[in-house]
């Protein structure tokens, strides 16, 4: 009797029962492919993706698009666009020229919703212009762009909002003129950036996003598409 054919051996980087890895690129995962692990995974050294936490699913270089709810999302090493839809969602491009689609701001927020705060908006937890990394707003033409530092007062109110009170700084640099003012403003407030645009110029901000851990040299006047 002919021996049966054996099936073929895990793919190499797997461990055992710990799931396994799936090279579909050029065999250090660099350009392409994607990976699955099994919750309680925590060896990230063999598929070479430090920046991806265990279990994720994603692709490379490929849309993550996330949903209604607050998600986090998180890229891999190719040119990812990250997509987080509503909620307030953290988003991580890890390496690559990533784009960060943002959403507009809950100006009135309806019920069951909360009022727009630092921690209540999207979050790019990563964002780097040197690798090329663009901020989606939505705006098509031509663009302003303008920055400054929040200094908050010496004696702060205890109802003192830091992002009302960059919002409005924005928005005194974005103008009624539709013509004349800015239409992207990065506010520079503690240890993080807010970017605000007004995208209809009518010198309210109609979306926001949080760099966190950012300064104002990390973002400019090239960065949005
Ligand atoms: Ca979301
Ligand atoms: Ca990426
Ligand atoms: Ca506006």
């Amino acid at each position: 009797m002919a021996a049966k054919a054996q099936p073929a051996a895990p793919p190499a980087g797997g461990n055992g029962n710990a799931g396994v890895h799936l090279p579909l690129g050029n065999g250090n995962n660099e350009h392409g492919g994607w990976r699955v692990d099994p919750p309680g995974q925590v060896d990230n050294e063999h598929s070479n993706r430090p920046d991806a936490p265990p279990g994720q699913i994603g692709k490379f270089g490929e849309d993550l698009t996330g949903t209604g709810d607050d998600n986090t999302i998180v890229g891999g090493l190719g040119n990812d666009t990250l997509d987080g839809q509503g909620g307030n969602d953290h988003l991580t491009g890890g390496r690559g020229a990533d784009k960060f689609v943002i959403g507009p701001l809950d100006v009135q927020p309806g019920e069951g919703e909360n009022p727009d705060t630092i921690g209540n908006i999207d979050t790019i937890t990563d964002f780097n212009a040197a690798d090329g990394d663009k901020i989606a707003f939505g705006f098509v033409g031509d663009a302003n762009y303008d920055e400054l530092t929040l200094d908050p007062p010496a004696d702060p109110p205890a109802d003192y909002d830091p992002f009302a009170a960059a919002k409005a700084a924005a928005e005194a640099k974005m103008g009624a003129d539709q013509n004349a003012g800015f239409d992207y403003v990065s506010v520079q407030v503690g240890d993080d950036v807010i970017v605000f645009a007004d995208l209809d110029g009518d010198g309210t901000a109609d979306s926001a996003v949080v760099l966190a851990g950012a300064t104002l040299d990390s973002v400019g006047a090239g960065d949005f598409v």
